[in-house]
């Protein structure tokens, strides 16, 4: 079985509880359930969340020798981290990077992002089934 990590930054942890003009009434486990839908045969997802710059750094490193691929939502460490960017450097498999707002109709401080100069697809606006997509395009680009 090959495993993708489905990653999540800091506040999404409050996903369908605040702010659902936004981000929609979805919660994680809504996310963790439609990536393990959209995996094609022989692939399953880990998801993980953390509020912590350098525990999302060490999630990446864990996932060098565990995940086939990382879908990542680094949340506001998107427009600020090259410690993120750094890490997914160090990743071989394929990296998508998830929005669930359409970054590019918000505040211009959220138009740039570290991620995307690493990530091999960038999906931003679809909501939580952005991140479905991504599963699947992992999927792909793995292969059996
Ligand atoms: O649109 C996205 O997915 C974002 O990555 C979400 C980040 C934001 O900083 C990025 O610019 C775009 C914020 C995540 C906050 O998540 C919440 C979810 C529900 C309630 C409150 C915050």
């Amino acid at each position: 079985m090959k495993t993708i990590l489905v990653l999540n930054g800091p506040n999404l942890n409050l996903l369908g509880r605040r702010q659902p003009e936004i981000y929609g009434h979805e919660t994680l486990a809504d996310v963790e359930a439609a990536c393990r839908a959209a995996c094609a045969e022989g692939f399953d997802i880990r998801q993980a969340q953390s509020n912590h710059e350098g525990e999302i750094v060490e999630l990446i490193h864990g996932a060098r020798d565990t995940a086939c691929g990382i879908v990542i939502n680094a949340g506001a460490y998107t427009h600020t981290s090259v410690a993120i960017l750094d890490a997914l450097n160090a990743f071989d498999g394929p990296v998508i990077e998830v929005h669930i707002s359409n970054v590019h109709r918000r505040e211009g401080f959220r138009h740039h992002s570290y991620i995307s100069a690493r990530a091999d697809g960038v999906i931003a606006g679809l909501g939580i089934e952005g991140y479905a997509a991504a599963t699947r395009r992992i999927c792909t680009l793995v292969g059996a």
